[in-house]
């Protein structure tokens, strides 16, 4: 196939990267807006390459005209997260949105591959919008914690050094590894109650200050300079003690001057 005519092929998987990037920073941002742990840490997203693209169709005898239906990664997603908890949330998550069809599931968490590669694939269907119409196409979600994508990073830029022949001695070395790194999300996970609390609060109180500073910066143009002042003065005041009951208290008084001159925060986050 010409160059030309792969570059239009790959079209739609761009715009399906691109979209689901969108929705699943949209959802982080969901989780942050209100206040609560968000289970998707990072989102990242690419359309595979031509030449890796005609590697693995060699790799795996599939015909050129047969790469779409049966080469599941050429748009691929890779979720991170902070827990192995996590993994089986997102996962959850995925299966009930409307706008994603299952195709496939593949539990490497539960089931190591012999390299010691761990992580949750899907193949889902998902349709886009182009110019000729819409069209469904298989995606690859990698759902993965930080200590997963670490290692597979690695291991798969050691695949790259030695085209897919790594020495046994590496293997071995990349084997005790990903042991290492199952250990360091286990414990990870003990402190994943205490973790969530502390990014929680930290989210909460971040919210709330938003909040306030948007209702202070309105009051400008409404409020006269003295109000002003005095409200930001006690703004000062109270951040400095550290006290998120008096913060909260702070914001709701601050609600209602703000709501007395139709000055009351959107949301801005
Ligand atoms: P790239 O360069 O990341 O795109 P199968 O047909 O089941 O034998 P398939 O279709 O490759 O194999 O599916 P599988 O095994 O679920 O792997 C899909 C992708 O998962 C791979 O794509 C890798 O991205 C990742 N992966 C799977 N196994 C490993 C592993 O041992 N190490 C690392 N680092 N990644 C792995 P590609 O096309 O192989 O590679």
């Amino acid at each position: 196939m010409e160059i030309q005519l792969w570059k239009e092929v790959l079209t739609p998987y761009d715009l399906a990267v691109k979209e689901l990037i969108v929705k699943f920073e949209h959802l982080m941002k969901e989780y942050k807006n209100h206040g609560m742990y968000s289970p998707i840490e990072q989102v990242t997203g690419r359309v595979k390459s031509i030449s890796s693209i005609l590697e693995k169709a060699q790799r795996k005898g599939i015909p050129l005209e047969n790469v779409e239906e049966e080469m599941y990664d050429i748009a691929g997603i890779r979720i991170i997260c902070q827990f192995v908890e996590d993994i089986q949330l997102v996962v959850e998550m995925i299966r009930k949105r409307s706008d994603m069809q299952i195709r496939d599931e593949r539990d490497y968490v539960n089931h190591v591959k012999e390299s010691g590669y761990r992580s949750y694939h899907m193949i889902v269907g998902y349709e886009v919008e182009t110019l000729f119409g819409s069209k469904m196409i298989n995606v690859e979600i990698q759902i993965r914690t930080l200590g997963m994508n670490f290692w597979s990073t690695i291991e798969h830029s050691m695949q790259y050094k030695y085209q897919k022949n790594i020495p046994e001695h590496i293997k071995k070395k990349m084997l005790k590894a990903a042991e290492a790194i199952v250990v360091l999300d286990s414990e990870m996970s003990a402190v994943r109650g205490e973790i969530m609390d502390a990014q929680n609060m930290m989210q909460i109180q971040s919210n709330m200050i938003s909040d306030i500073l948007n209702n202070i910066q309105n009051l400008y143009h409404l409020a006269n300079k003295r109000e002003i002042a005095k409200i930001q003065d006690e703004f000062y005041r109270i951040y400095e003690m550290n006290d998120m009951e008096q913060l909260e208290r702070f914001g709701r008084e601050l609600d209602i001057i703000a709501e007395g001159y139709r000055a009351q925060a959107l949301d801005q986050n």
